[in-house]
């Protein structure tokens, strides 16, 4: 089928064999067009628009950074939980995210990119990760706001997600999101305990609440006007919903879970517009969030050098299983 046969035309060719491979591109991308138009999915080997590829390793990329990146807030509280218990659990969630950093991998290396590749953009500073990770945990409350709003908003822009028409990013996130659903419910969890707990560990979730609210919203990306990508992405089926869209249904969601808490927004103007059907909330500083972006935000340098030290310290890790792999290959020579 022309989708599945026509992945690139040779350069050297006669008009005619140009003529009948201009016609295979037409047949898939036309195959590629019907589709789109079903609602259906992509898979690795089918033929794919070269622009629909990009964006789909663009943004399946700069997720699984943003997992792995995403790691190191949590990761820095380990050591200090305050129950073995508590300690447990944070570990078993932050494994997750790694595990998920390996699933986008996986999905991004079915499009021609390496691993490798990837990962050296990253550590040379050249890809994206998301915002929020740029942010300092500074409190044992912060594991319990990252979970309920970090992990709530990744869901809430992550079930969408697992519609996406290329058949690999959708089953991934698939998993992601039910473990998500996880991560969310033991942050939320950690807030209530200090929530009902001396009126300091209230204080200290509240503050954390503060912290971390405005930041997460900010994970939906720029507002729609602003965001160069969503047209094409919601075209193509890679994205179900513009981030402004998003945003209001997670303020929405948020705005009624805070009561459980018995905690507060840091925001008094979220408000449900009847007309419009949707959550409104005060404008966020997008100033900040270019600054984030422009690799100036709180913790940028030192997200990044973390992640340098540990690829260097997994360096004995690789050349071990490049030998291991080479030598199963010379035994089964
Ligand atoms: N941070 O045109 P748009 C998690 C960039 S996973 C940094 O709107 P698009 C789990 C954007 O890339 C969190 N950059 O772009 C966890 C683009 O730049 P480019 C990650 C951002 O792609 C929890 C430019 O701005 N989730 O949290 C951000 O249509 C706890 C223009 O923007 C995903 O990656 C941002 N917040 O929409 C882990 C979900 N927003 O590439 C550990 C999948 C935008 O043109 C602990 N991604 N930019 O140079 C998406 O849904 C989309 O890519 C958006 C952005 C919505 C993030």
């Amino acid at each position: 089928m022309a989708m599945q046969n026509v992945q690139s035309v040779p350069a050297e060719l006669s008009p005619e064999a140009l003529e009948s491979a201009a016609q295979l591109v037409a047949e898939a991308q036309a195959d590629f067009d019907r589709v789109m138009a079903e609602d259906s999915r992509v898979e690795p080997r089918d033929w794919m628009p070269e622009a629909y590829r990009k964006t789909l390793l663009r943004q399946i990329s700069q997720h699984a950074h943003s997992e792995i990146i995403g790691m190191q807030p949590e990761a820095n509280w380990i050591s200090r939980a305050p129950s073995l218990k508590r300690k447990a659990i944070l570990m078993a969630k932050v494994q997750d995210e790694a595990g998920h950093g390996l699933y986008l991998y996986s999905a991004a290396e079915t499009l021609g990119q390496t691993r490798d590749k990837m990962m050296a953009d990253l550590i040379a500073g050249k890809a994206r990760y998301s915002s929020i990770f740029n942010y300092p945990a500074l409190t044992w409350a912060d594991m319990g706001a990252i979970g309920w709003l970090v992990d709530g908003a990744a869901i809430c822009n992550q079930v969408p997600l697992c519609r996406a028409s290329y058949g690999p990013y959708g089953r991934a996130m698939v998993r992601v999101c039910k473990e998500e659903s996880f991560h969310q419910r033991q942050g939320f969890e950690i807030l209530l305990e200090l929530a009902n707990g001396t009126p300091e560990q209230k204080a200290m979730a509240q503050d954390a609440v503060d912290r971390w609210y405005a930041p997460s919203l900010m994970m939906f990306g720029p507002p729609d006007d602003d965001s160069p990508n969503s047209k094409q992405s919601m075209a193509w089926n890679i994205k179900r919903f513009s981030n402004d869209e998003l945003r209001s249904r997670f303020v929405g969601m948020m705005v009624e879970q805070v009561k459980v808490l018995g905690l507060t927004l840091p925001d008094d103007q979220i408000r449900f517009n009847e007309d419009a059907k949707k959550w409104e909330h005060s404008p966020l500083d997008w100033n900040e969030f270019q600054e984030v972006l422009a690799g100036r935000g709180p913790c940028n340098a030192q997200r990044l050098e973390r992640r340098r030290q540990a690829h260097d310290d997994g360096a004995w890790v690789r050349e071990a299983a490049s030998a291991y792999a080479a030598k199963q290959k010379e035994q089964a020579a």
